[in-house]
């Protein structure tokens, strides 16, 4: 018999990159997959990608469902056990939780669709889990996507947005590195150099961008707030701003009360005056100007506004020193002055200016933060002032800025109206951060540990995960496994047995992305690339007897009477709801397997629509404009604009004098991959990099072993000798839990002394979001005496 080569168009789910594809399959077996280069982002392909037959053949592969035969206390046995069996079971667990403790006692724990196959799964797991009843999901998201797509809706009132690095005059990287983490990203940035867009790198590593760029401003880890205030001191010094912006878009010119901190209002100055109109001064007179922050529209003959007033309000209750928004702002950012700002981040006065020029200079500028800013104790206020420096700019909305809502019409199945206000208002950690991720039910992975541990403020006694590793990708993991030895029941779905699975009760094999369909409604690379719908295909067979995720959450959601809620367990009646409003049909989808681009326009300034009344559109803000003002982040006893306050300066520690922080690195995600062999050839061990003036201090060679230690814990790494890190940082990755070669110090007895969470302090959170400092510790470090040739 012949075999005969067929070729598929897919794309990648491995990382948030999603790279078009074509898979090669022959005789059921998937051989390989190879760029697709019509597709928006399937230029190239990265090596996890190319590994893709490593993992889906891989002999650890999990093929049955399995049950635990030890106890907790005792190393995991297991033995197979039927899908019946396995999904009655943990049916039957959970609709007794529901029905006697309650759904909030089972919490979730979901892996992250920014590096997993999880990312066309993720909104029936999470309908699963609101229809179900439970607030309480582990989603990471406080540490990894929340502040530019949450917590940017205080300034902007949407997320982040698309950057438009392809047709940008300035590229703004800000503790984020495509180069590693989005190699579609990466081209993007790329095309905008080519046509002469000026690049401008934050980051504290010699990433291959920050080498390329025009400015790289090598910053301390996690002192991004004070130098995005610094620059934008420095733009204001400069009057690089685009003033007739802050003016017309934003809720700079609008007056505060020193007294109270509010907007000054028609209602405090005219007895029965509306509380919704919102006062700015006239640059002429000085007279008061009303806007109605519901209609977006001005009460008086629009004279130009004096976006620095500053003068004194006669209100019902006496006069108030009353100054702008903006003179506000301006003043925060200015308050300490540029030289400490340059001492504390360790950026220099010149290079600060530098970067402010050339945001002055570009017409028009695009920005991407994440992880670098994301993973900090101040990292709402930390995007606030990025994206406060962004809004000077004038860029938002415009082509070649960052346009938010570009994705066509699609529905959102993902259930948050599942869930009940009265549920929804039990999610762990929320009545201490009630503006964070609890709202949506994604809470701390601390949270769930302290509930499971303390019964505080109630017990949880279920832990059901769809695939993630807590015990390498979060800190605390050793009070991790104290609080998965005391769970009742836990259920953990994965491609393979992983350290945190190591403790579950029931363990279920789930399908990789090329054995099962998933839809994807735009590829957020681009603008352009936004617009791209695609249903991939299950390129092979499952292999053994693994499920996809939404096949079992649609098993189990029949089990316990939820059915109605999905579709009749009809995936493809979900697909065709969520692509509906779009006009497609999952016929569409099927006939064009490399995707379907759907018509509509690029919203470039979306804001400065109006609508059927004639309102204008503006920002979907309390003041319906950008905030350089978040009154809301005031009500809830937050600094409205982001100040530095004197505790925003880590004291030195004399006993850990070194700056702990870390990155991604392209060859593995996050704990995966370890066991795939071409990608561990790439990256045998796990590295610190530490530059070589630091080396020489302490007689590290290249390849050395060293102890890294903090005030919390310690691991090893291997020494990487960088030129351009400063001499007092270091820099580790995290997800090392698989051993290395027999007598290395992180091997088989001593599985996770590569652990990098183990070192890290979850003390000191944002008080927002709940993040915490990956990226800063103070550490010391020390040679080893192993030695592996
Ligand atoms: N290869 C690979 N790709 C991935 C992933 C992966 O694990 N591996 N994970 C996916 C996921 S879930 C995510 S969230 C994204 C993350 O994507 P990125 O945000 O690009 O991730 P990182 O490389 O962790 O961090 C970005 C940069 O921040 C810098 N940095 C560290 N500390 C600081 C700091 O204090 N300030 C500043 N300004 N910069 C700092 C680092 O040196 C690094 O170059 O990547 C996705 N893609
Ligand atoms: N120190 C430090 N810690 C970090 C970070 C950091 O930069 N520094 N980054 C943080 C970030 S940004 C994130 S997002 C988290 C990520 O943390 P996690 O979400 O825990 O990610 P992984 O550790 O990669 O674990 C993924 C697991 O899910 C499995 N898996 C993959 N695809 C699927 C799928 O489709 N279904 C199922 N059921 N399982 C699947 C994999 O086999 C693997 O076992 O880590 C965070 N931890
Ligand atoms: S960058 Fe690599 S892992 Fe990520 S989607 Fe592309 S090929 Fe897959
Ligand atoms: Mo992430």
């Amino acid at each position: 018999m012949t075999s005969e080569m067929v070729t598929i168009p897919s794309f990648c789910t491995q990382c948030r990159s999603r790279c078009g594809c074509t898979a090669y399959v022959e005789d059921g077996r998937l051989q390989k997959i190879e760029p697709l280069p019509s597709h928006p982002s399937g230029a190239k392909l990265c090596p996890k990608g190319r590994a893709a037959t490593e993992l889906v053949y891989h002999p650890d592969r999990l093929t049955q469902p399995l049950r635990r035969t030890t106890p907790k206390s005792a190393k995991a046995a297991w033995e197979p056990i039927s899908w019946t069996e396995a999904l009655d079971e943990i049916a039957r667990r959970m609709a007794e939780y529901r029905d006697t403790t309650g759904p909030e006692t089972v919490a979730f724990s979901v892996t992250t669709p920014s590096g997993t196959h999880i990312s066309d799964c993720i909104s029936w797991i999470e309908r699963f889990i609101r229809s179900y009843g439970s607030p309480n999901t582990i989603y990471g998201t406080e540490i990894c996507n929340w502040h530019k797509d949450v917590a940017a809706r205080f300034t902007y009132g949407t997320d982040i947005g698309i950057p438009d690095f392809a047709h940008t005059d300035c590229a703004v990287l800000w503790g984020n590195n495509p180069a590693a983490t989005w190699l579609a990203r990466l081209g993007e940035v790329q095309k905008g150099l080519k046509k002469g867009a000026k690049l401008i790198v934050i980051d504290p590593k010699p990433t291959v961008l920050a080498r390329r760029a025009d400015c790289w401003l090598r910053v301390k880890p996690g002192m991004d707030q004070a130098l995005a205030l610094g620059i934008a001191k420095a733009l204001m010094d400069q009057r690089g701003y685009d003033e007739a912006f802050l003016r017309e878009w934003t809720n700079g010119p609008f007056l505060i009360r020193s007294d109270t901190g509010k907007f000054l209002r028609q209602s405090d100055i005219v007895q029965g005056g509306d509380p919704a109109v919102l006062l700015a001064s006239a640059a002429s007179s000085g007279g008061l100007l009303g806007y109605h922050s519901e209609t977006g529209a001005w009460l008086d003959t629009q004279a130009e506004l004096d976006l620095f007033a500053a003068l004194s309000v006669e209100t019902l209750e006496g006069a108030v020193s009353c100054r702008t928004a903006m003179s506000v702002y301006a003043d925060t950012a200015g308050a300490q002055g540029l030289e400490w700002i340059a001492e504390i981040t360790g950026v220099s006065v010149a290079d600060i200016e530098h970067a402010a020029a050339l945001l002055a200079e570009a017409e028009v500028t695009a920005y991407y933060t994440w992880n670098g800013v994301g993973q900090s104790a101040t990292a709402t206020q930390t995007d606030r002032a990025i994206s406060l420096l962004y809004t000077l700019t004038g860029s938002y909305g415009h082509k070649g800025g960052n346009v938010s809502g570009a994705a066509a019409s699609f529905a959102d199945i993902s259930g948050h109206e599942l869930l009940s206000d009265e549920q929804r208002a039990k999610a762990l950690g929320l009545s201490d951060r009630p503006l964070g991720p609890g709202n949506t039910g994604w809470v701390t992975a601390r949270d769930v540990y302290k509930a499971v541990l303390e019964d505080a403020p109630y017990p949880v006694r279920m832990l059901f995960s769809f695939g993630g590793n807590l015990l390498a990708a979060q800190p605390d993991p050793e009070r991790a496994v104290e609080a998965f030895k005391k769970l009742d029941f836990h259920v953990h779905t994965d491609f393979f047995l992983n350290a945190t699975s190591e403790y579950a009760d029931i363990v279920l094999p789930v399908a990789t992305s090329w054995e099962r369909e998933g839809l994807r409604n735009g590829f957020d690379v681009s603008l352009e690339g936004m617009r791209r719908v695609q249903l991939h295909p299950a390129v092979i067979e499952p292999v053994g007897e693994a499920k996809s995720d939404t096949d079992i959450v649609l098993a189990l959601a029949e089990r316990l009477g939820m059915a109605s809620q999905f579709f009749d367990g009809d995936i493809d009646k979900g697909h065709e709801a969520i692509v509906a409003p779009s006009g497609l049909t999952i016929t569409d989808l099927r006939e064009n397997l490399d995707g379907v681009t759907v018509d509509g326009r690029v919203p470039y300034r979306a804001y400065a629509a109006t609508d059927e009344g004639g309102n204008l559109k503006g920002f979907p803000t309390p003041t319906r404009r950008i905030e350089i003002y978040s009154e809301t982040l005031l009500q809830h006893g937050y600094d409205p604009v982001p100040c530095l306050h004197p505790d925003y300066v880590p004291t030195p520690d004399t006993d850990f004098p070194l700056t702990l922080g870390c990155a991604k690195t392209l060859s593995f995600c996050h704990s995966q991959h370890r066991n795939i062999p071409s990608l561990r050839r790439l990256t045998p061990d796990p590295i610190l990099e530490l530059s070589k003036e630091l080396a020489a201090r302490h007689e590290v060679e290249d390849g050395d072993w060293l102890r890294v230690t903090t005030r919390s814990g310690s691991f090893v790494a291997r020494a990487k000798l960088l030129s351009a890190v400063r001499p007092d940082t270091v820099f580790a990755q995290h997800g090392w839990w698989i051993e290395g070669e027999a007598g290395s110090p992180y091997d088989a007895d001593n599985l996770m002394a590569a652990n990098l969470n183990r070192a890290i302090s979850t003390a000191v959170g944002d008080p927002v979001s709940g993040s915490i400092p990956l990226r800063r510790s103070n550490c010391r470090i020390e040679k080893l005496a192993t030695e592996i040739t």
